[in-house]
């Protein structure tokens, strides 16, 4: 169950990167699976009115790039509905200590589980505001004890076709897959997300488990993690795979670097009419940007 406050205890919603909103909520576990109740408080449909600056739940979750289901914006939400992510398992390997099959429960740490809203800035120029409920990666990658030799960590989707009509067509190469150097993964925003709107992850949005990496292009933050490992070398990556001249491992949002066939210095907020500038690492530059002081970021797009 998630105890929720009600919507008037709230105290604050401004979402800007010096007031990360924190709101910390029980998560608790039944019988092995993660259960909600939206008994306490329906803020999950009022508070986006309430609040302009949060992307309208049902927009966010209508409004999907998961190509596992389709490459159109309302393919997840139509073919995602059956999508069975039940005894859900993520196995974990490379260079770390504690490698094996985990379940949910075992690398979530239901008492931590807390509220956090982020901007999200897709490559393709359009952007969200969402609440998201998770755990700091950290908190997971800590538990697993990577060694000395782990330099990056990589992720990747659940490959089944019978379930993921996508994958039945050469898009990407599958399963999907991204990476994160090990610093930018430990980094505390950096989030994996087991549910938004104050719910658990609609299956559109990447259920069960989901990671959120809010100052980098929202196709880093990958979906319906099957597996975390633990490698040396900087690991593959779908997108990059795909066009490695579009798509480069960082991936940080930045105004100043431009897509090779359209610009990054404006998005569109979604449910909005006009655009707005993009922000340096999408508003997270004075959380973020020390780890990438010594790059070159034209060349480490
Ligand atoms: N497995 C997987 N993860 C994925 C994608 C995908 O196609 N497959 N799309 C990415 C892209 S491009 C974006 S913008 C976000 C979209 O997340 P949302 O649908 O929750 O807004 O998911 C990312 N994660
Ligand atoms: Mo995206």
């Amino acid at each position: 169950m998630i105890k929720k406050k009600n919507r008037w205890e709230v105290s604050e919603t401004d979402v800007t990167p010096e007031k990360i909103y924190h709101q910390r909520r029980k998560f608790m576990q039944t019988s092995g699976a993660f259960c909600t109740t939206m008994l306490l408080s329906p803020w999950g449909s009022t508070w986006a009115s309430l609040n302009q600056s949060i992307t309208g739940e049902a927009d966010a979750t209508s409004y999907n790039n998961f190509y596992e289901f389709g490459t159109g914006k309302d393919d997840p939400v139509k073919s995602a509905q059956n999508f069975d992510t039940s005894d859900w398992k993520i196995m974990v390997g490379g260079e770390c200590d504690r490698p094996g099959e985990y379940a949910l429960e075992d690398l979530i740490d239901s008492n931590v589980v807390e509220e956090r809203i982020y901007r999200f800035r897709c490559v393709e120029a359009w952007s969200m505001v969402i609440p998201w409920l998770g755990v700091p990666l950290a908190s997971i990658l800590n538990k697993l004890a990577p060694n000395s030799r782990a330099r990056y960590v990589a992720f990747k989707t659940l490959h089944d076709p019978r379930q993921m009509p996508g994958q039945n067509r050469s898009t990407l190469q599958w399963p999907y897959r991204e990476g994160l150097r090990i610093d930018e993964a430990m980094h505390p925003l950096t989030m994996m997300a087991v549910g938004m709107y104050g719910k658990t992850m609609p299956n559109q949005n990447g259920a069960p488990i989901r990671l959120v990496v809010p100052w980098k292009y929202g196709f880093k933050s990958i979906k319906s993690i099957v597996s975390i490992d633990f490698t040396e070398q900087q690991p593959p990556t779908s997108w990059n795979m795909a066009a490695a001249r579009e798509y480069g491992f960082y991936s940080n949002v930045n105004p100043e670097v431009n897509h090779p066939r359209w610009s990054q210095k404006k998005e569109r907020r979604i449910g909005d009419i006009f655009k707005q500038k993009t922000l340096m690492f999408n508003g997270y530059e004075e959380e973020v940007a020390g780890m990438y002081e010594d790059m070159d970021l034209h060349i480490n797009f």
